[in-house]
């Protein structure tokens, strides 16, 4: 397939100021009339090609200034609309008529129908599917829309912008007309049209203007609707406290549709949104789900500017848009719930999925500079690490000097299509800084290291802290330059208390920042008269690895008493972790694992410390999950000796404070009604975080039993659920909660998804003919992202015993899903792809049978460029 390269770019010899759509809904045969005004861009010579992008289009109609234009002046084939002799006007009406068939269109891109509901996917090259455009994000257009359908099919007919005019047609037909006065790139248009329930609200912004707000589900489920609506007015009144930014539309309106290849999609003032990202009510939705669903109805609002009203030029600036819009919407959760934890949730994200894709074949910069197909970009590179670049640039400004710079940003490229460059630059303007070196984040893949050593001397007072930094290499990257590292820190006294210093010599530091830029760092810190345990990295500043060498007690010390809640649950994670990696070690060599009584106490220290946070010890005693450990031991991974070490951690941990926790988890059987809130989602972590330690000891089968019988809520239920089934699978108890799960919620899909989870994620060697038994499940469907991804996205990605079973046949139920998969939607098989992306870090045997795998999914004839893209990649 062709290749992009960013160096390529070059601006379009053509705009289209103004777009005019006329849709003749119907399912097999819709019409789209397109009336294009095409501005020929100053300076380009008269008679310059017109090239439209189309992708699989049938062109009924072509005309232009109302002229229908003969054959000979034009090419048309279902993917290039070629028109050689323009008019030599600087401006001309281009008319096109295609016809579409939404209910065959399985892709979910473009214009297509789901559960009756016709809706659109744009972004990124979906319009192209719609009609022929100049579908790339720096052609800014003012759309009218007009919506035509049948009444009773469609009586709600939605598009970006205000409602200008609406009216009946013959035959019991209807119509709507959409302007939206704001120019928008292609990939934010939209178009819904169904018979759907709604729930309404209203919002009045900072400066008096009223916006009515409206969520649209499926009939009987607008009460699923209302923490949506919360977390949507929650968001608009943050953006304009926080960012100064107002909602510029007399409407807002979100769609909730139930087939849907991403979380949700930003379009301008028609948010079109997963279900699963829009319902729920605590019977129905876990705590993870309430909170994703008040992020992701941030993330999508906040896009409004941070994507829309400042667009990207072309796709390569995709984290332009994503990485500061992911920033801003950690930033208002962390502003809603409890800063610390989210800050460790972050992390953990960022690990289990930024790290092994920077560590792997897939790895590219948050600003890559070539793609084959752009929908494998939409990474956790762009998304995450896009965000942590945000975030570094407030760390080294400072948060008032970051505010000023965001507000350059938005008064210096409102209403365009800019780059990264552009938004480094408000920033070196604001201060007078010198972002080049800081740049090289945007521009260079890779998981920077810092290696570090301390020394003492009593006898002068000075803690000598050296650090030298690496970057790893990566495809197509051998050689990496120094980086910019912000790096937090503070030096902790045997008080516990942060220690002050003199003076700091040999590197920049400031407001508790060690600014890393050259290979080697020897900093000295003055008047330290005791020695103090450092503590790194803190609120995880950079996105980097740490190889500290310390003294073990440091460790325990700091995870005790760090005054930064982040590091003091990294201290505790670390010590965690390299226990779990001693202990894979023992296995390999035949020998029981054995662990140090000191971690054992010490989670029970933190179970029982009142003075944090339930969530925050919840996240404490989670242990770092199979897929973390194998990142850390990164190479010959058994996935099942990695297992057994985190069962007999776990063991070991539940045994020691078997009292403890027994009591702990008594007392947290709170009884008050349900609340979604952060303290009371937090109370209920920490009780299931008990429970899954519990339910490991004697009696714990019963004791998860009682717990799924007597939940009044699905957290609980799904978590004594996951116990049961994790913990004592086959088991009795097991079997018959599972059946009266079912039972239960048979009819709800969302549910059911969790159910297909649980069951896909249960450890050994038996999941895979349980997730083949499941795929035959009358709930089960192959064309509903939402069913595959629960199903066999979960096995591949979060059953490392299943997945990577010894004998191969993991693998080959993968290959056989994801090319199945492919054949409807290459965007959501080429994901399920990623899943063998670390397959180099397996022990021989596994890694011939992942290769062998990968080989005979590439080798698959006509397979589509999504695919072909992720695994030729993964096998490079
Ligand atoms: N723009 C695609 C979905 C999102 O990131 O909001
Ligand atoms: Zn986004």
């Amino acid at each position: 397939g062709q290749i992009f390269r960013l160096e390529d770019y070059r601006p379009s010899d053509y705009l289209i100021p103004q777009t005019k759509l006329t849709f003749r809904l119907s399912p097999d045969q819709t019409i789209v009339i397109a009336e294009l005004t095409i501005e020929r861009r100053v300076g380009v010579d008269r008679g310059a090609a017109l090239v439209l992008d189309g992708d699989g289009l049938m062109l009924r109609g072509i005309a232009i200034d109302g002229r229908q234009l003969a054959a000979a002046h034009y090419g048309a084939t279902p993917d290039r609309l070629i028109i050689s002799n323009p008019p030599s006007e600087p401006r001309f009406k281009l008319t096109l008529e295609t016809e579409l068939a939404p209910s065959k269109n399985q892709a979910l891109m473009g214009l297509y129908r789901s559960n009756r509901v016709y809706c659109t996917q744009c972004e990124a090259e979906g319009f192209r599917r719609i009609t022929y455009f100049l579908d790339r994000p720096d052609i800014l257009s003012v759309y009218t829309v007009r919506i035509e359908a049948g009444r009773e099919e469609a009586p709600l007919l939605l598009s970006n912008g205000n409602l200008a005019e609406s009216g009946e047609l013959a035959d019991g037909h209807h119509y709507a007309v959409w302007h939206d006065p704001f120019p928008k790139p292609s990939y934010l248009f939209a178009l819904v049209a169904g018979n759907l329930g709604v729930v309404r609200d209203s919002f009045i912004t900072a400066s008096g203007r009223d916006v009515e707000l409206g969520i649209y589900v499926e009939h009987g489920k607008e009460r699923l609707a209302a923490y949506a609506m919360d977390a949507l007015k929650r968001s608009m009144r943050w953006d304009e406290e926080v960012f100064g930014l107002e909602y510029d539309l007399d409407v807002f309106n979100i769609v909730a549709v139930s087939d849907f290849n991403m979380g949700a999609m930003e379009n301008k003032g028609l948010n079109v949104f997963n279900d699963k990202y829009v319902l729920a009510d605590e019977e129905t939705a876990t705590d993870a789900d309430f909170a994703n669903i008040e992020a992701i109805i941030a993330h999508e609002y906040f896009h409004n500017w941070t994507g829309n009203r400042i667009t990207c030029r072309d796709w390569f600036q995709l984290c332009l848009k994503e990485g500061l819009t992911v920033y801003r919407d950690h930033e208002f959760s962390a502003d809603q719930r409890s800063r610390a934890v989210k800050r460790i949730s972050e992390v953990r994200t960022l690990r289990a999925h930024q790290f092994p894709e920077d560590q792997g074949p897939l790895a590219h910069p948050v600003r890559p500079r070539r793609y084959r197909e752009i929908n494998n970009f939409y990474t956790a590179t762009v998304y995450e690490k896009g965000s942590e670049v945000v975030r570094m640039i407030r760390t080294i400004l400072g948060p008032k000097l970051f505010r000023k710079g965001m507000d350059l940003y938005f008064e210096r490229h409102d209403g365009e299509a800019a780059t990264i460059e552009d938004f480094l630059k408000v920033f070196e303007d604001i201060s007078d800084r010198d972002l080049s070196q800081f740049a090289l984040w945007y521009h260079q893949a890779g998981t920077p290291n810092l290696t570090v050593t301390t020394s003492h001397n009593p006898a002068s007072a000075e803690f000598t802290v050296e650090i030298e930094q690496s970057v790893p290499p990566t495809p197509s990257e051998s050689r990496k330059r120094l980086m910019h590292i912000p790096l937090a820190f503070g030096l902790v006294g045997p008080d516990g208390k942060d220690m002050a210093y003199g003076s700091a010599e040999g590197a920049s530091v400031e407001n508790g920042v060690i600014h890393i830029r050259k290979r080697r760092h020897v900093v000295r810190f003055s008047g330290v008269s005791e020695r103090p345990a450092v503590s790194l990295n803190r609120g995880f500043s950079a996105p980097i690895t740490l190889s500290v060498e310390q003294r073990p007690e440091d460790q325990f010390f700091l995870a005790r008493h760090d005054s930064d809640a982040f590091s003091r649950w990294q201290a505790f994670n670390t010590l965690l972790s390299e226990a779990l990696i001693a202990a894979f070690r023992s296995l390999l060599g035949g020998k029981t694992p054995e662990f140090s009584g000191g971690l054992a106490e010490l989670a029970g220290t933190i179970a029982g410390d009142e003075a944090l946070e339930h969530a925050f010890r919840a996240l404490a005693l989670t242990l770092p999950g199979e897929a973390d450990i194998a990142r850390e031991i990164s190479a010959n991974i058994d996935p099942d000796a990695v297992f057994a070490g985190r069962e007999a951690l776990t063991t070991t941990i539940a045994k020691a404070n078997r009292e403890q926790f027994s009591a702990l988890y008594r007392q947290l059987d709170g009884k008050s009604p349900f609340s979604p809130d952060a303290a009371s989602a937090g109370r209920r972590a920490l009780r299931n975080a008990l429970l899954d330690y519990l339910s490991a000891l004697e009696g714990g089968t019963a004791l998860a039993a009682a717990h799924f019988a007597g939940a009044t809520n699905m957290t609980d239920r799904a978590a004594a659920l996951t116990a049961l089934a994790h913990r004592h699978p086959g088991s009795t108890e097991a079997r018959e909660a599972l059946a009266a799960f079912e039972r239960k919620y048979r009819a709800d899909p969302l549910v059911m998804d969790k159910w297909f989870q649980i069951q896909a994620a249960t450890p050994g060697h038996g999941a895979v003919a349980a997730v083949r038994a499941l795929m035959k499940h009358p709930g089960f469907s192959m064309t509903n992202p939402n069913r595959v991804r629960s199903l066999v996205g979960t096995f591949v990605s979060a059953n490392q015993t299943g997945f990577h079973r010894p004998d191969g046949a993991g693998y080959q139920l993968f290959v056989e899903t994801v090319l199945a998969v492919e054949k409807r939607n290459p965007q959501v098989a080429a994901r399920l792809a990623t899943a063998l992306r670390s397959w180099r870090s397996l022990e021989p045997g596994r890694q011939a049978k992942a290769r062998e795998a990968l080989l005979s999914i590439s080798s698959t004839p006509n397979l589509s460029a999504d695919l072909r893209d992720i695994v030729e990649r993964t096998l490079a």
